[in-house]
């Protein structure tokens, strides 16, 4: 039996279970990161800590062996897997919060690209905060954001890019909202890790987000704004 076998989760205290959930998503070991998340769990931490700390600090670990040519895709494949199984746990917590309706996102990841973990996060996040998701899911061309915006009852448009080579076509969905003339009928929040705030307004959205709460925050800002115009007549 190696040493890996011999560690029980439980018996760890709070950081070395952090340590070693950062191993076990490292080595794409979803029961044991559901293990881990019930436990820290189970002695109150928040789940957004959880999350956070545990899960998306397991995945910097393998983002950075991934772009050193350490890990390869079927790992990071793994690793993705182990991480949803954490987040499916977190997911009605963080939704569960009772907060009133804040308004409607429409959030997807753009075409070319298959990330859907940030994506994701997000959606779990506003949720939580009050807001109705609608997610349309990964590689999306102009066309299905656009169905998703005429379904109607949109608030606000979330796009998600993870690669240098997809960021691009944030604009063209922005401009494809220009030509239609219904670009300021909604909030077009833009994120992903290779994105920066100045790509955000060089492409035309209202506002690049770091991280998930960082997307609940802004969210609720321009819907705060979008109350006060509409009661100021
Ligand atoms: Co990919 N991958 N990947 N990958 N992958 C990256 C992005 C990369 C940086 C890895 C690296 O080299 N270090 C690199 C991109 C390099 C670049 O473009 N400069 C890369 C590459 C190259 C590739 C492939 C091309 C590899 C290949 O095939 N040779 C390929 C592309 C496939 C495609 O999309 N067409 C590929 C494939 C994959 C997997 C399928 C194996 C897997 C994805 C599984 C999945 O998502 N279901 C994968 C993964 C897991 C990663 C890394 C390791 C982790 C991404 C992740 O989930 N992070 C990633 C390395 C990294 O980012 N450090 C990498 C955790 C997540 C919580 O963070 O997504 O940043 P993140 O989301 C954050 C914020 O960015 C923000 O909030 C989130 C939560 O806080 N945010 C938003 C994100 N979207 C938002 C939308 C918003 C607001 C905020 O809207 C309002």
């Amino acid at each position: 039996m190696s040493d890996e076998e011999d560690i029980i989760l439980s018996e760890l205290p709070d950081d070395e279970l952090v340590l070693q959930m950062h191993d076990d998503l490292y080595d794409g070991l979803k029961e044991e990161i559901e293990e881990g998340v019930n436990i820290l769990l189970g002695r109150d931490w928040a789940p957004y800590d959880v999350l956070t700390t545990a899960l998306v600090g397991g995945m910097t670990v393998v983002g950075k062996d991934f772009r050193d040519g350490i890990l390869f895709v079927p790992e990071v494949l793994l690793a993705a897997n182990a991480m949803k199984g954490g987040m499916a746990i977190l997911k009605p917590l963080l939704a569960a919060t009772g907060a009133p309706r804040m308004g409607t996102m429409v959030i997807g990841t753009v075409k070319g690209d298959i990330h859907d973990i940030g994506k994701n996060l997000v959606g779990m996040m506003m949720e939580g905060a009050g807001f109705e998701v609608r997610d349309i899911g990964i590689n999306n061309a102009v066309e299905s954001y656009l169905e998703a915006l005429d379904a109607g009852d949109v608030d606000i448009l979330g796009m998600s890019a993870l690669l240098t080579t997809t960021m691009p076509y944030m604009k063209v969905v922005i401009d494809t909202l220009v030509e239609k003339g219904i670009r300021d009928d909604y909030t077009v929040l833009v994120g992903g890790a290779p994105l920066n705030e100045e790509f955000g307004k060089a492409i035309g959205a209202d506002a690049y987000c770091r991280d998930a709460a960082v997307a609940v925050e802004t969210a609720k800002e321009f819907m705060a704004r979008k109350h006060n115009a509409l009661a100021a007549g």
